[in-house]
């Protein structure tokens, strides 16, 4: 039996940014971070809306965080009595991963007598826009209380304010705080009600972007006061009668009470880990860590909708403007795609629907196709600046590459797309704009061939890998890969559009020149150079790499001068060494592993794992999956552990030079997963059947799971000695 509950006990200021990621809770819809009720803006607190961005002036493009509809604190004998300001003694904060319930547990000593906290609350998973948030307290003398609870609309924001108005009113016994965000002006709708199980006086006030009720009273020892909050939160991109909508969730929900809408959510994430735990026998801590990566998951899947996908930093805040990376096709899409095909689908969709903003963008840049966002939002445009990181010297911004070189991200888009049809065996995917997605990738990439007069292959030059620390450079071998990879998908799905339906061939032929198509990329396919391995069986990781300094990681970290420093670009301490950022090589190997013989695979992991940062979270699940592929479980269980543990140990980097990063990392959740199941698990498809040849870590008796393939749930178990067996639904 594993613990489904994390706490942490005691009060440690320094850890409230971390633990509003590691407590975090969310329904895909709204996330909400693992801060405490009293706590405000000053300590991060934010109900971070999935899909809904806005822009003010010339600040970067980020998501939106609705007012906080959970706000609340006391005040004892006249005295506020709240976190941070007066110390408790004794305090806890938990998450039940299992049920995705957050709670806390405070005791402050007063002059008279102790006082205590108790609350818990979730994000429905059974209805998306709706919250609940108990509250008790409890004294142990005759306690003057006032408890003060409301909405509070004085939200976290990176480049804010995003609301041009704030309307606090009540209504029917409902109080509201509807936002119009300044951009676009969408308006969200927050909108509380609470009862409270003793009599009170009681009083409402609208002060500094909140509104707030006010209970006062006496808190007797025998009689604990209980409060519940019914919040929900409703957008006019939800209905155009968002208010009206907001306010009878809120009084239809009340009526079935408390229990049942607690029960119906409980439910749900029942429903999900029927299909999703993973059970591994003989390590305990990595059944806790990859089963709370799953939790992370499985919380921000976008369930409510049919077309939108997870930023890389999932619900937790606005950290990397809410926007959505390669992280979802390359890390996290495996994990939907066998346990919840229908939010892998709606993650394709998205890529789909927002194809016209990668043609927007190549255009833009010279070149056909669909050259896609690196970093997405609602209509594909990219968000991502030209100066991503900030000097922490001169302060001043800094010129990155990632937005216009970065230009593997298209091959991950139909990489994700190709997955997802030889997982579920849809094809419809195609005929609703995945052929022309493909195709437009395809068209992306090969006006960006360049041909040396002496060479008889095309390059790609002037890119950013994976590894970010190395801009603008020629032939890297995981780009050049992916675009190969790329090619062949399109004249795949090319060569076979009379298997479309009649309609979708139709459009694809009226659309482009198939055969022509069909014979550039063949050739594009075969002629684009892949770097390939040397007389050590190292494959260079672009061309050049290896004249650069081949100092030490230690060495190279010793020579920051402040602890924020930037890596990377023109000044990084890492940019003219072989010191690189993430796996870049061993990204290309472990998706790719039948590429090279077994001893190329080996000698590359070793090669570049002493050479690799690890500084982004993306990283260390590359090295765990390649080192499956390499027959060592011991070596990949290591890298396993970080990826799983990522947001419980919260050892991520939280800064690129002055840029706040912190936040929750799905990818790295979803890596752990892909780990531990296509690596240790070793699951393959071959011949329209689940097979697998498992490599467990040394103490791991058996690993347990369930995957769909082609619409089935198969039950997979895999044992230390090899033994494979896999049971499919009828
Ligand atoms: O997509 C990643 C990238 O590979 C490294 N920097 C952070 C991004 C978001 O997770």
């Amino acid at each position: 039996m594993i613990d489904w509950k994390i706490t942490e006990r005691g009060f440690y200021p320094e850890k409230i940014a971390f633990n509003g990621n590691k407590f975090l809770i969310a329904n895909g819809y709204m996330g909400v971070r693992g801060t405490l009720e009293e706590f405000t803006k000053d300590q991060l607190v934010a109900v971070n809306m999935a899909g809904l961005y806005d822009q003010v002036g010339n600040g970067w493009r980020e998501s939106v965080n609705a007012p906080n509809g959970f706000f609340t604190y006391l005040i004892v004998d006249e005295e506020i009595c709240r976190l941070p300001e007066c110390e408790p003694s004794e305090h806890s904060v938990s998450l039940d991963y299992r049920n995705g319930i957050f709670s806390r547990k405070t005791t402050w000593k007063t002059p008279r007598g102790s006082l205590t906290v108790e609350s818990e609350r979730f994000v429905s998973l059974a209805q998306p826009h709706l919250a609940l948030m108990k509250y008790k307290i409890s004294s142990n003398f005759h306690a003057d209380i006032e408890l003060i609870t409301g909405i509070d609309a004085d939200v976290w924001d990176i480049n804010g304010p995003h609301y041009s108005n704030m309307e606090l009113f009540e209504e029917d016994g409902l109080i509201k705080a509807i936002g119009t965000t300044s951009e676009k002006g969408h308006k969200i709708c927050v909108t509380e009600n609470c009862s409270i199980n003793l009599p009170s006086e009681k009083r409402l006030s609208i002060k500094d972007k909140k509104i707030l009720r006010h209970f006062c009273f006496i808190l007797r020892p025998e009689h604990d006061c209980v409060i519940e909050k019914w919040i929900s939160v409703c957008t006019s991109n939800d209905t155009e009668n968002y208010e009206q909508k907001a306010a009878s969730l809120i009084n239809d929900y009340m009526k079935s009470g408390y229990k049942y809408v607690k029960n119906s959510h409980i439910e749900k994430w029942e429903e999900r880990w029927k299909v999703s735990e993973v059970f591994i026998e003989g390590h305990k801590e990595a059944m806790e860590a990859l089963n709370y990566s799953i939790y992370h998951l499985i919380s921000v899947a976008p369930r409510h909708s049919k077309s939108l996908s997870i930023p890389a930093r999932g619900l937790s805040g606005q950290v990397y403007k809410g926007a959505v990376f390669w992280d979802t096709e390359m890390f996290m899409l495996d994990f939907f795609l066998y346990t919840d095909p229908q939010v892998a689908r709606t993650l394709i969709k998205y890529r789909i629907d927002t194809l016209d903003g990668a043609i927007r963008k190549a255009r833009y840049y010279g070149y056909d196709g669909a050259f896609y966002a690196w970093e997405s939002q609602e209509t594909g445009d990219d968000a991502c600046s030209d100066y991503n990181v900030v000097d922490v010297f001169t302060k001043r911004p800094v010129r990155t590459y990632f937005k216009d070189k970065q230009i593997h991200i298209s091959s991950a888009i139909v990489r994700g797309i190709m997955r997802y049809i030889e997982i579920t065996g849809d094809k419809t995917i195609l005929d609703e704009g995945g052929a022309e997605t493909i195709i437009e990738c395809a068209k992306f990439y090969y006006s960006l061939l360049l041909k040396r007069l002496n060479r008889n292959v095309y390059e790609l030059h002037d890119v950013v890998g994976p590894d970010e620390y190395h801009e603008r450079v020629n032939n890297n071998g995981y780009t050049n890969r992916m675009a190969k990879y790329t090619f062949d998908m399109a004249v795949e799905v090319l060569s076979s559009v009379k298997n479309l339906e009649p309609e979708t061939a139709k459009r694809l032929k009226n659309k482009y020149k198939v055969s022509q198509l069909i014979k550039s990329f063949t050739d594009a396919s075969k002629h684009i150079y892949i770097p390939q391995p040397d007389k050590n069986g190292i494959i260079e990781q672009f061309d050049g790499y290896m004249k650069l300094e081949d100092a030490s990681l230690e060495e190279v970290r010793s020579r920051l001068l402040d602890e924020k420093e930037y890596w990377g670009g023109a000044n990084g301490v890492a940019s003219h060494t072989r010191i690189i950022k993430q796996a870049d090589v061993v990204t290309w190997l472990a998706m790719f592993p039948d590429d090279f013989p077994h001893e190329i695979l080996l000698a590359n992991w070793r090669y570049y794992e002493p050479r690799t940062e690890h500084g982004s979270s993306l990283s260390a699940c590359m090295y765990g999956l390649l080192a499956c592929r390499c027959g060592m479980p011991e070596k990949a269980l290591p890298f396993f552990m970080k990826s799983a543990r990522a947001d419980l140990e919260g050892t991520g980097k939280e800064w690129a030079g002055l840029i706040y990063i912190g936040g929750t990392h799905p990818a790295a959740a979803g890596g752990a997963y892909m780990t531990a199941v296509n690596g240790f698990g070793g699951i393959y498809f071959e011949e329209e059947k689940l097979k697998a040849k498992p490599q467990l870590p040394p103490n791991w008796q058996k690993l347990r799971f369930n995957i769909y393939y082609k619409g089935k749930l198969h039950r997979v178990e895999v044992d230390q000695k090899g033994g494979v067996s896999v049971t499919r639904e009828p």
